[in-house]
């Protein structure tokens, strides 16, 4: 008796299903079972043809992910199961929908035909994750859509539409909807017809049209340096290889390669990122009895360049918003500024000026609070000034209706202050959206002290719905990840108080694999933004006592070197090109002498990312102590998808895992002797103190 897999018989025509909800993963037991009733079918002669369909919202979504831990793919193999199907002696079809990929793609390869339906996407993902398609993706896809299509599919890794699949030859039919209709159609064509199997792995691939130098062309076009591009730079072996060997050897091939790449630490820490960033929408303690607000309609303060990205996040998602400003033309600068951004979008083929129409039709403007009073959801978006915010919250906690979410963008500012101005304090939520809104995938979803859960996973929900990365985050300044910041931050100037430049100080970050390095990252977002969140931290007392903390920004500013807006900051500016700038360097040590700091004619790029990522690592810890994250995951979340930090080295308390405790704590105590800790800058959170003690017990 099967739990996962059952069969249904009509006729002499076997529909096998398989029901592993939520995403149909290909665990062992799914393949256990599928192979058993793929056995039990073929050893049946009155079965004419087997139909191949999933329950629920998707067929087979991949391989088990989890899985991966161990050291190999358990018994039976997917290449078994695929065999098992290739062999049989009547057509099978599979039926698809939702989202073929990974495993599921490749069964579905293993199968005579294949039927989807139009909103179907299928892909090969398993580059995104670090590792390859395992399970013969790299040689069958290759016989199906061409070898360039299928290199193409398989080292990007997205998916491709139902439509783009049927032009490459991938699927045979394509239907609005009644799948199962058409399968079970194709079914008794395929019987009546008495044609031969179409056994993918037994096809003949076409050498002849692939150009002179095409796999070193390809090679060459993958990442340079290794964020994650072994598994892409395998890929191709595997295809090349796939030309001149057996099926059989090129399977073999193929798993080799896979193993090693499953083993390689850039696949640990993107697999680690994929659980993380799924378990960092749950709130601890929840479980699933979840009692949600329906958020059909949203409001949005200010049409700024905030505001009106986040209103665009809801338009994409077909969720009617609206624009509220003070006067007529920031308002109508707000909607041709998302007007402009749409088309720019449809001008390079993303969405077509159709979709641009919709869309816009979605965003309407108002000057009037009371316009917005119905609205489930209310953010407000307007400019960073505590009094400011103070005030639209309380007027929206006077006009909202019962019910209805009032959210505030800070991104600094207390949240339990706004919460208790808007007088509703436990339907009151931080949404902080990260600039461009429309573009950045984190979203830190701020609890405030009286926040109800039902508000938190309202919003939880509503994030998914319009594709963030969403993060639940306690109040403190900076929450997660602007809080994380200010260590790096501080570390990266006294590097060039010490001597270190910014070019070094950048090449040597981005040489870890940050999207950006500190000095380029402020040059860009302005040099003044930055300074005054340092002067404003100070007059709060939010500092440390030292006069030397973050001096370089705040020299930066007073001589109004801005950064790119200006043409110098960090550095000097050539258009967009940054240059390095000996002023910079005698402004530097102009500083370290007034504060006493010594200057050294050599500074190591391992120093360099050492001072910049200790203080994340131990930073992130605090932040777990003190329960403003749940789980370190949730850390590692935040600065991956807001930051730039590589996904490929899975965040910074991953990487903390990665480098171990004792290590961690060894480090800090060097950088306090060495550096010394008048201000605390070396000292070792408590959450890492206790646990190096918990391994030494544990060992
Ligand atoms: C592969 O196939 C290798 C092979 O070539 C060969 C091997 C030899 N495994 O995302 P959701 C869980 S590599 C385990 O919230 P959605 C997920 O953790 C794989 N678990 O749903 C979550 O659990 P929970 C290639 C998985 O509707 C729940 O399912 N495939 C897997 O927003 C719901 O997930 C991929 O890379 C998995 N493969 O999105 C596809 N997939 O509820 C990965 C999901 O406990 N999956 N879970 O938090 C996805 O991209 C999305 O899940 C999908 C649905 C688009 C399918």
């Amino acid at each position: 008796m099967y739990s996962l897999v059952h069969v249904k018989r009509q006729g002499s025509i076997l529909g096998i299903e398989i029901d592993n909800p939520p995403v149909n993963v290909f665990s062992q037991q799914v393949r256990f079972e599928l192979r058993e009733a793929f056995i039990a079918a073929a050893a049946d002669s009155a079965v004419e043809a087997v139909v191949l369909f999933c329950v629920g919202k998707t067929f087979v979504a991949g391989a088990d992910i989890s899985e991966f831990d161990l050291d190999s793919i358990p018994q039976p193999d997917p290449n078994d199961v695929f065999e098992a199907i290739e062999a049989m002696h009547c057509p099978v079809i599979a039926a698809l929908h939702g989202s073929v990929l990974g495993g599921g793609l490749e069964l579905a390869l293993a199968c005579h035909y294949r039927v989807a339906l139009a909103s179907t996407r299928l892909g090969l993902p398993e580059v995104t994750l670090g590792v390859i398609p395992g399970a013969g993706g790299t040689q069958r896809l290759p016989r199906l859509a061409g070898v360039e299509a299928a290199l193409d599919i398989m080292t990007n890794g997205a998916p491709v539409s139902a439509q783009r699949a049927y032009e490459l030859g991938i699927v045979d039919i394509v239907v609005e909807d009644e799948l199962f209709a058409a399968a079970f159609d194709l079914a008794r064509a395929v019987i009546e017809s008495a044609k031969p199997l179409r056994v993918v792995s037994t096809m003949p691939l076409d050498k002849r049209q692939i150009p002179e130098g095409f796999f070193d062309r390809c090679r060459n076009s993958l990442p340079k340096v290794d964020r994650g591009g072994r598994a892409a730079r395998e890929i191709v072996d595997c295809v090349e290889t796939g030309l001149t060997l057996p099926f059989g050897a090129a399977l073999e091939r193929e798993r080799t390669a896979f193993n090693l790449c499953k083993n390689s630490s850039e696949s640990v820490a993107l697999r680690h990122l994929f659980f993380a960033e799924r378990e960092a929408a749950r709130i601890p303690g929840l479980g699933s009895t979840k009692v949600e607000r329906r958020i059909e309609t949203v409001g949005v303060i200010g049409a700024g360049t905030m505001g009106s990205g986040i209103a665009m996040n809801f338009a994409n998602a077909g969720i009617p918003v609206m624009l509220v400003e003070t006067n007529d033309q920031a308002l109508k600068r707000g909607l041709s500024l998302v007007r402009k951004s749409y088309e720019a979008s449809a001008a390079k083929g993303r969405i077509t000026l159709e979709q641009v129409e919709k869309r816009m039709a979605l965003i309407d403007g108002s000057l009037a609070y009371a316009d917005i009073a119905d609205r489930d959801l209310v953010i407000e978006a307007a400019f960073e000034n505590m009094e400011v915010k103070q005030t639209i919250c309380r007027q929206l906690g006077e006009i909202c209706k019962a019910g209805t979410i009032i959210a505030t963008n800070t991104s600094s500012l207390d949240v339990n202050v706004l919460a208790s101005a808007s007088g509703r304090p436990t339907d009151f939520v931080g949404m902080h959206f990260f600039s461009p809104a429309n573009v950045m995938k984190l979203l830190e979803v701020v609890r405030g002290d009286k926040t109800s859960s039902q508000v938190i996973t309202s919003v939880m929900t509503l994030a998914k719905k319009i594709g963030k990365v969403s993060v639940i985050s306690g109040v403190c300044y900076g929450f997660i990840g602007n809080r994380m910041l200010e260590g790096y931050l501080r570390e990266a100037e006294f590097l060039l108080l010490e001597g270190a430049n910014p070019l070094q100080i950048d090449r040597a970050i981005e040489g870890m694999g940050m999207a950006m390095g500190p000095c380029r990252m402020i040059d860009m977002a302005g040099v003044d933004v930055a300074a005054k969140v340092v002067l404003e931290r100070q007059r709060a007392g939010g500092l440390p006592d030292d006069p030397a903390y973050r001096s370089v920004v705040r020299e930066l500013f007073a001589r109004g070197r801005f950064g790119q807006k200006t043409s110098i900051g960090y550095y000097r500016y050539d258009g967009r090109t940054a240059i390095d700038d000996p002023e910079l360097g005698a402004l530097c040590a102009e500083l370290a002498e007034r504060h006493g700091i010594v200057r050294r004619s050599a500074i190591s790029d391992e120093e360099i990312v050492e001072r910049c990522m200790l203080p994340l690592i131990n930073e992130g810890a605090r932040i777990l102590d003190e329960g403003i994250a749940y789980r370190a995951g949730d850390v590692d979340v935040v600065w991956v998808n807001g930051y730039g930090f590589p996904a490929y080295k899975g965040g910074p308390m991953h990487m903390a895992d990665v480098m171990g405790t004792h290590t961690i704590l060894s480090r800090l105590s060097h950088f306090a002797t060495s550096r010394g800790n008048e201000y605390g800058y070396w000292t070792a959170s408590d959450w890492l103190t206790r646990r190096a003690r918990a391994t030494n017990v544990a060992s």
